[in-house]
């Protein structure tokens, strides 16, 4: 499975000065806490009350706690906070933008990524979280207006997001946004945010009560743009997995943009081409290979998922035995009774001991094959 770490050795290729908001810090306090430069918003609005870092001694922009809510950083010490909607407010936005280090040339294909955390301040989530690249700094277009104090929409077709674009519901750990972006050349501006208004934005409610706000406000680090000649994009088919029968899971990544992708199954048959991923509901233990080819890299990947078998409970049983006298010689005459899920009874008397484990294992059979309906 591709991890971020993979990435540092390409470190010095990001055309993103200034990626994990670790340089040019000024430590945040109340009355400053900008998003360290070349970082800017691009609205008419201050820069101010978007960035955290450990250096914090106000509570409201430290790290890991602070307004937002409590996470650690991807890497470094510091990160952003964007809100990518606010329902109490209209359309407002907040964006991240800086210049690229280098104008993407023509033709030629790029892997972008960042990493957010939904923030435990956050009543809402949504999708559409994303990357825009442009060849101008483009600005909100609209005035200032009293309703969203200038955190205005920029409208625009993003190119880098998540396959399927889904909701973002993740506080605990970090997700990847990312994909792969043939330039048309002459780009060399890059903004994070939501581009979509709040009709073409899905707005899912996780939260609610005291500390909470009507809006999805997300932690932000780590923002990478690599020309692909520069690095090597492998085939992620994803962790192994383990599920119990009848469960589904995903398997593969949301790594958008890569088109020639053929999924394999562990007979060989073709089940799935040119998506990243998808969700399987194997009844047995199996794999499956992933074969893709991205501006010219070639690479496979596998995954194995385990299928259990559905764990038995028995929430009660009760064993009788009956001794008695029959003509004169003694038996012991047994009734054993099982009661699993307080529904299905199983009952049976009169057994000679010598037939007991015999008919035990009749028994847990019939049990076996019941709970595994
Ligand atoms: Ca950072």
């Amino acid at each position: 499975m591709l991890i971020l770490q993979d990435y540092v050795g390409y470190s010095q290729y990001n055309h993103v000065s200034n990626y994990s908001f670790e340089e040019n810090v000024i430590c945040p306090s109340p009355s400053n806490n900008p998003v360290p430069a070349p970082w800017y918003l691009p609205q008419n609005v201050p820069n101010n009350g978007c960035y955290g870092h450990a250096c914090s001694t106000s509570p409201s922009f430290s790290v890991p706690n602070n307004s937002q809510g409590f996470q650690y950083t991807k890497t470094g010490l510091g990160y952003g906070f964007l809100d990518f909607c606010q329902t109490f407010s209209f359309e407002a936005r907040w964006y991240f933008q800086t210049q690229l280090s280098n104008a993407l040339e023509p033709n030629k294909c790029y892997y972008g990524e960042f990493w957010v955390s939904l923030a435990n301040a956050s009543r809402i989530a949504v999708n559409n979280i994303a990357m825009l690249l442009t060849d101008t700094a483009i600005w909100s277009a609209f005035p200032s207006n009293s309703s969203n104090l200038g955190y205005d929409l920029i409208p625009a077709n993003p190119q880098i997001f998540n396959y399927g674009n889904p909701v973002i519901k993740d506080t605990l750990n970090w997700v990847k946004i990312s994909g792969v972006y043939t330039a048309q050349g002459g780009e060399q501006y890059i903004t994070i945010g939501n581009f979509k208004d709040d009709d073409n934005t899905t707005i899912v409610q996780v939260n609610s009560g005291l500390g909470t706000y009507d809006k999805a406000g997300y932690y932000i680090d780590d923002i990478w743009l690599i020309p692909l000649d520069s690095m090597f994009l492998q085939a992620d088919a994803g962790a192994d997995k383990t599920i119990t029968a009848g469960d589904s899971t995903y398997i593969g990544s949301y790594i958008n943009g890569i088109n020639n992708i053929t999924w394999y199954n562990a007979a060989g048959n073709i089940i799935a081409t040119g998506i990243p991923g998808m969700y399987v509901q194997p009844t047995t233990s199996t794999f499956y290979v992933i074969d893709q080819t991205v501006c010219g890299q070639y690479s496979k990947d596998t995954v194995y998922v385990s299928v259990g078998a559905v764990p038995l409970v028995i929430t009660n049983y009760e064993l009788k035995i009956k001794v008695l006298k029959t003509t004169g010689k003694l038996y012991r005459r047994l009734m054993f009774r099982i009661l699993i899920f307080k529904e299905a009874v199983t009952e049976l008397s009169f057994i000679q001991p010598i037939q007991l484990m015999q008919r035990m294992k009749v028994i847990m059979n019939t049990v076996l094959q019941m709970s595994s309906l």
